[in-house]
């Protein structure tokens, strides 16, 4: 359920792989296909299965592509408990379920497992996979960007699919292309308020739900927002509230390379990454301003 590339990509590569070695397949997935650079694919996949569907689980296999729980298909989990279960994916923690399974936390994106699963048996993805592969790998790498060192297997695999005449520029393109205006101006707006605090080194933007509501949920980039944020000169901590629903607040936390997101978000009940965390808090944007705020000082004034 709520999808990202790498889940679509990857499903819809083996998919294609599987259909060539002459094996019927259905693809699944609960949704919703909220991101903008996945919508095109929404109509390959059931939300759920049929009366069919159920009817044929006997001969049929079920591979979990990208999700570390069980938990992570949704409703669908409860169809597929008592099916034979290959599990493909990359994620590092979780994950007690599955017959089979093909896991590698070290690989950027599963897609590069199912990369690795074609070639493994002496077969080489067609221009088809190897594009829904290289979609697949560019939006949960950034486009290359969260890639270190040590990243030269993916690239030797990702030459591969260029290989196949994927294409570089087209593949950027579907990922980045498309946004709304709303999207910018909106952007615009939390850019426009960011206060900055402690010398620079924390910055916050917040949005009240009339707000929300105006440029509407489904234009929200919150990725380009901490993009252009954590790009600014001496940031450590960047805070976004919002007022998701009235009287209350959400908290954003992203941090570049000190402070430990999730432990700061753990403070007020909440959780995440390392660099990017979130919390939910019961009081207004403003009350929650004013309880995290000496938190955030005190952390950068030990720093
Ligand atoms: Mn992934």
């Amino acid at each position: 359920m709520d999808p990202d590339g790498d889940c679509i990509g990857s499903s819809l590569a083996l998919g294609e792989f599987l259909t060539r070695l002459g094996k019927s397949v259905q693809y699944f997935n609960e949704g919703p296909f909220g991101r903008r650079e996945i919508k095109e694919f929404a109509h390959f996949f059931h939300s759920g299965f049929s009366r069919e569907h159920r009817r044929n689980k006997d001969s049929a296999v079920a591979v979990v592509l990208d999700c570390s729980t069980l938990d992570r298909i949704g409703s669908l989990a409860d169809d597929v408990a008592d099916m034979t279960t290959a599990v493909i994916d990359h994620h590092s923690s979780g994950r007690d379920f599955g017959d089979v399974k093909f896991i590698n936390p070290s690989c950027p994106s599963t897609s590069l497992l199912v990369q690795q699963l074609i070639e493994s048996l002496g077969e080489k993805p067609t221009l088809k996979e190897s594009e829904y592969i290289f979609f697949a790998f560019a939006t949960d790498t950034g486009f290359f960007r969260h890639l270190g060192e040590n990243s030269q297997a993916s690239f030797q695999l990702v030459a591969k699919l260029v290989e196949a005449g994927a294409s570089p520029r087209r593949m950027y393109e579907q990922i980045s292309s498309g946004v709304s205006l709303e999207s910018r101006q909106h952007l615009g707006m939390l850019l426009n308020r960011v206060e900055s605090h402690f010398q620079g080194k924390f910055l916050y933007t917040w949005e009240n739900l009339q707000e929300i509501n105006s440029y509407g949920r489904t234009n929200r980039d919150s990725d380009s927002l901490y993009q252009q944020l954590m790009n600014v000169e001496g940031v450590e901590i960047l805070l976004v509230l919002r007022e998701e629903e009235p009287g209350k607040a959400a908290g954003s936390i992203r941090t570049r390379e000190v402070i430990d997101a999730g432990k700061l978000a753990a403070r007020f009940g909440g959780g995440g990454h390392a660099r990017a965390a979130g919390f939910l808090s019961d009081l207004s944007v403003e009350e929650t301003r004013k309880q995290v705020f000496p938190v955030i000082e005190k952390l950068l004034s030990s720093l």
